[in-house]
């Protein structure tokens, strides 16, 4: 650990160095005030960064359309510069860090001339838990900034920690001239260093969000013995007020804001069943001197998809954006409400570029349009949220988008099945990221974009938990978006979600005795609770079914998967595969 001091100095050193290169006309080191927040917000009225919205139904809340090529991640642009390519591994882009930094410097060049250059310090976690991580972002970017204050904890107290600590991740953003072919997202992991250029949307322009709290901190956390996860965290209260953690990892725009703010259905709630949001997106999980996995949320805000977000799906967010939100991409209505699709009620009349509604331009919100908005705003905000010590996980869920095979929840075995259960996952690609959408890919644990490191090595730092005195979470896989054969959801999903949540926690309190298949546990028949559920029987039978042919299938795809990883896929990992295999040509 650096001396008193000596960590600001650092930082100076490099706040000047970057001006010398980008050669900003101003450098403003942001405090996170209320006074600094609207400041911004009244100079970007005036340039045009942000719109206002109806000042009555949405209080202090903005619109923000940003350049319309620059509207989601963008996953070839985005690389992970080690030493050695294998260290980044088939999961990464990959570019030597001496050429990354050359190629992007050059980029950087000037880019800030006639721009203000802002300092953010932040900090990732409740500000004075000690598996927080500090960081600081410099961007020309006051849309950044302002995102930045409502997503993490910013400015002074982080400072003060940085001086303390001695030791900050560095993040070197610019919006450039937002050409595409002139937009990188680089990650150095091995100087704690970040540099992206030409985007000024979220996952690329908000460092202290994927970049950082993912794909620096997943390695990290392998070399320093934690996880760093794309998991929402939930808490259940039952009625007895026994509250369970559970952390879920669903890929991009796959339901990990909508579980995390799920309202339980009516039986459940007139029982007295409560659920608290702690986390919609990502998860640093620790081990605990009780061997039990910790789990802490390092952000403080929502950016959340605003498609779908409607008063039947998720009345919760509806309620958090209230006021005090920023709108990014979304569509207005007539008295200047935001809008998009899914929203249930209001008629577009200005599209999401701007222009009049017309439905011959396709959505009137963008399918990747989003909201900025703090946590403490939600009304299942857990308190919780801000113990330094993290909440105990009882259960870890993994899930996608697969519209057929995989049935609605199944348990794994153990915890090595469970990382084969996640590392075999596969999801349709959504819009959250350039490119086709509905394509199903492998994503292995939702970190498929996110993993600041070889995925082989990664699921090793998972097997590696599986040790004496640890108090493990349960681990089981889900799918919401199973669809029949006209195409529709056969599961209602949503708030219909607590029944599956339901049969969880019984599974853990070993209240569901579960029936046993080769690929995991599933409900035997009678225990999942469907009173009341609008679902034919068929439907929840075909749900529930496992189908041992297309199975054998999809456990073949999983091996390809897992050998094109090569020597560095960790044995442990192929047997298991094999495992389940075998136990499904026995049940043929
Ligand atoms: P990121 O912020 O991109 O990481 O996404 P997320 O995982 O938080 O996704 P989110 O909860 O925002 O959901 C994305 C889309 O999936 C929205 O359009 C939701 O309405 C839809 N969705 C969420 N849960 C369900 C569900 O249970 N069933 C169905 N059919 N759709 C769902
Ligand atoms: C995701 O794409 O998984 C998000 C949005 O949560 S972003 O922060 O832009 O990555
Ligand atoms: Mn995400």
């Amino acid at each position: 650990m650096q001396s008193h001091g000596s960590s600001l100095e650092a930082l100076t050193r490099w706040v000047d160095e970057v001006a010398r290169l980008t050669q900003p006309d101003e450098v403003v080191w942001c405090d996170g005030s209320d006074a600094e927040y609207a400041g911004l917000v009244a100079h970007m009225l005036k340039t045009g960064d942000l719109h206002p919205l109806n000042a009555t139904t949405h209080p202090r809340s903005y619109l923000h359309r940003s350049h319309p090529s620059d509207v989601a991640r963008v996953e070839h642009l985005t690389l992970v510069c080690t030493a050695e390519r294998e260290d980044a591994g088939p999961n990464n882009h990959w570019m030597a860090p001496a050429d990354a930094h050359a190629k992007i410097d050059a980029l950087f060049d000037g880019a800030m001339r006639g721009r203000t250059m802002y300092v953010i310090p932040y900090c990732m976690g409740p500000i004075d838990s000690p598996i927080s991580r500090c960081g600081v972002e410099i961007t020309d970017s006051p849309y950044v900034v302002a995102n930045m204050r409502i997503m993490t904890r910013m400015g002074a107290p982080a400072l003060a920690r940085i001086e303390r600590e001695g030791r900050f991740v560095k993040g070197l953003h610019s919006i450039g001239d937002l050409d595409p072919e002139r937009r990188f997202i680089m990650h150095f992991p091995d100087e704690l260093t970040i540099k992206s250029i030409g985007s000024g949307y979220g996952g690329n322009a908000l460092l202290g969000k994927k970049c950082h709290a993912l794909r620096i901190a997943s390695h990290q956390a392998r070399h320093e013995g934690w996880l760093a996860e794309h998991m929402l965290i939930v808490g259940i209260e039952n009625p007895q007020g026994d509250k369970y953690y559970i952390a879920a990892a669903f890929p991009s725009a796959c339901g990990k804001t909508n579980l995390a703010m799920l309202i339980p259905t009516e039986g459940y709630r007139r029982a007295g069943w409560k659920v608290w949001t702690v986390g919609d997106d990502i998860c640093w999980m620790t081990p605990g001197a009780d061997g039990r996995l910790w789990a802490i949320n390092p952000e403080a805000g929502y950016f959340g998809v605003a498609p779908g977000t409607g008063a039947d799906t998720n009345p919760s967010a509806l309620a958090t954006l209230g006021h005090d939100a920023i709108f990014t991409n979304v569509a207005v209505t007539a008295d200047g409400q935001p809008w998009w699709e899914g929203l249930g009620e209001g008629t577009p009349v200005t599209d999401w570029q701007g222009r009049p509604y017309d439905p011959a331009n396709g959505p009137a919100a963008h399918p990747n349009s989003r909201f900025t908005v703090s946590a403490r705003q939600c009304p299942s905000w857990a308190p919780e949220s801000e113990d330094a010590q993290g909440v105990p996980l009882s259960a870890i869920v993994f899930g996608g988008r697969r519209p057929s095979l995989v049935p609605l929840v199944f348990e794994a075995k153990d915890w090595a099945h469970g990382v084969l259960v996640g590392a075999a996952m596969g999801s349709e690609t959504t819009a959250a990221a350039t490119g086709a959408v509905g394509v199903l890919r492998r994503d292995s644990m939702a970190m498929k974009p996110f993993c600041g490191y070889n995925f082989a090595d990664y699921f090793a730092h998972w097997l590696s938990f599986d040790r004496p005195g640890m108090k493990l979470p349960r681990i089981f896989h889900v799918n919401w978006f199973r669809k029949d054969a006209d195409g529709r959801f056969m599961w209602p999903g949503y708030g219909e979600n607590m029944r599956v949540l339901d049969w969880m926690i019984r599974r853990v309190e070993g209240l569901a005795r579960g029936h046993e298949t080769p690929i995991g546990t599933v409900p035997a028949p009678g225990e999942l609770n469907v009173e009341g559920l609008d679902v034919p029987p068929a439907t929840l039978d075909e749900l529930t079914r496992v189908d041992v042919d297309g199975w054998i299938d999809e456990l073949n795809a999983i091996g390809t998967y897992l050998d094109g990883y090569g020597e560095r896929m960790p044995e442990r990992l192929k047997a298991e595969r094999l495992r389940v295999s075998r136990a499904l040509d026995a049940a043929q």
